[in-house]
């Protein structure tokens, strides 16, 4: 009679394991899509009146972005309109299609803010 309760609690405790196990892994293996196995790709932008470098980033679709931006002088923000991002400081996105898509400063910081522009491509 004991082993028979024995049996049975050991039997219910290892299902409900496995039960666990296997949400744990399907979870993981969902969000692994999107997120490119966990890696966040940390891109750090240098930028100046009037200017980014690199005016160029290259990432691969369906990888989570952060990006940084180190000011040498006054205050600069990048703006990448199609993702409807601004970004100031830093900040994270997930490059969820491919193209070329430019960026731009998004604080005027003087007479050639204009002309800071830069292109992430999505490949
Ligand atoms: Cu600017």
């Amino acid at each position: 009679m004991q082993n028979k309760k024995l049996i049975i609690f050991v039997s219910l405790f290892i299902f409900i394991i496995l039960i666990f196990l296997l949400i744990f892994n399907f979870k993981s293996v969902t969000s692994a899509k999107v997120i490119d196995n966990g890696n966040v790709r940390e891109i750090t932008v240098n930028a100046k009146q009037f200017e980014f470098n690199p005016n160029v980033i290259k990432v691969k679709e369906g990888e989570r972005v952060r990006i940084k931006i180190n000011n040498l002088d006054v205050e600069h923000a990048i703006s990448i309109p199609e993702f409807g991002i601004d970004i100031h400081g830093e900040g994270e996105f997930v490059a969820k299609k491919k193209g070329n898509f430019s960026f731009s400063c998004h604080i005027y910081c003087g007479s050639g803010h204009e002309a800071m522009k830069g292109v992430l491509i999505v490949e």
